[in-house]
């Protein structure tokens, strides 16, 4: 690990450990976001995809990018295909890139070179139970979290399950990077509460950028 994903720089935004919050980071850019996320998605529709044990995730789910974070009774892994048409994945809108890139570089991480977003929709009651994202190649990248329309309430532990989550409040347009000793906390996020936002509905949006190939 580089200095600079230290937890000292990281720690001037929040304080949280391991975690940068970068809140309405990308505020400037949500109606554009959102608008090419309805784009993605008519390429790449939202299902909701089942656990390896057989359950519906409560959130839908599409990707971007040169790989989607995929889930089915084979378990969970990237695919360079989408399911669904096995087509590729749609390209990863330059807007996207550089969003995800400015907001790792802010919270500690330069050169982040993200090769895909997984695209998460929450209604109302959806919810990402505690978990840690482990299916990448390369955890020396940091993750970098895009939240718009509905608030959510972010979970963010620690190495263990075990550990107790703080709760952060997300709001439209904030943005969290984690990473370096941080890269494989445990976090979630809890049940969306009921809501209409002007931009996407009753939903949340969430672009997690990951190098993940
Ligand atoms: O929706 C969020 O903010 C978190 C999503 C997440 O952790 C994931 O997709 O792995
Ligand atoms: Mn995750």
């Amino acid at each position: 690990m580089s200095p600079q994903n230290g937890f000292a720089r990281l720690d001037l935004f929040t304080t949280l450990p391991g975690l940068a919050v970068l809140p309405g980071f990308a505020l400037d850019k949500e109606a554009d976001l959102v608008r090419a996320v309805k784009a993605l998605a008519q390429a790449a529709p939202f299902r909701r995809m089942k656990t390896p044990g057989g359950r519906e995730m409560s959130a839908a789910m599409t990707n971007c990018g040169a790989a989607g974070w995929v889930s089915d009774a084979k378990g969970y892994r990237y695919a360079r295909q989408d399911p669904l048409s096995g087509q590729p994945w749609p390209e990863m809108p330059v807007l996207f890139y550089e969003l995800a890139a400015g907001a790792a570089a802010a919270g500690g991480f330069a050169d982040f070179q993200p090769d895909m977003a997984l695209i998460n929709r929450y209604e109302p009651g959806a919810k990402m139970t505690l978990h840690q994202d482990l299916d990448e190649q390369d955890f020396s990248a940091p993750i970098v979290s895009v939240s718009l329309g509905l608030p959510a309430i972010f979970l963010w532990g620690g190495l263990s399950r075990a550990d107790k989550p703080a709760r952060l409040h997300l709001n439209s347009g904030d943005v969290l990077v984690w990473g370096g000793k941080a890269r494989k906390f445990f976090h979630g996020i809890a049940p969306v509460k009921a809501g209409v936002h002007e931009l996407t509905g009753a939903a949340r949006l969430n672009l997690t950028f990951r190098r993940a190939l």
